[in-house]
């Protein structure tokens, strides 16, 4: 099966995400604030893998709105926000616990 496949290139050219041409979605998970550190791109992805499972700490989006999950397969509590994230842990769940550190799959909604 012939796949036909659109190239989202990334400001920095750091990354070159692949994505499907019925989507022009696309995103990068970073190891630590501010688009720094390791970076996991895909889309989307029903588990981020082991080098960044939990440590994702900011986010850059190009496209629709993607939604995070705190476990893998798209489980557990959820967090949807349009475009770049320079920081997860200014998004809380609640009044102990923020976004930092906790994503394992994202997706479209
Ligand atoms: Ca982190």
């Amino acid at each position: 099966m012939r796949k036909k496949l659109v190239a989202v290139g990334v400001s920095l050219g750091l990354v070159m995400g692949v994505v499907g041409a019925t989507s022009a979605s696309a995103l990068s998970l970073y190891e630590h604030d501010n688009y720094r550190g390791s970076v996991y791109s895909a889309w989307p992805s029903n588990y981020v893998g082991n080098a960044m499972n939990d440590r994702a700490s900011s986010a850059r989006s190009w496209g629709d709105a993607p939604t995070y999950w705190e476990d893998r397969d798209k489980n557990g509590r959820w967090l949807s926000v349009r475009g770049n994230i320079a920081r997860f842990g200014h998004y809380r769940l609640n009044a102990w616990e923020n976004w930092n550190d906790r994503i394992s799959s994202f997706g479209y909604r």
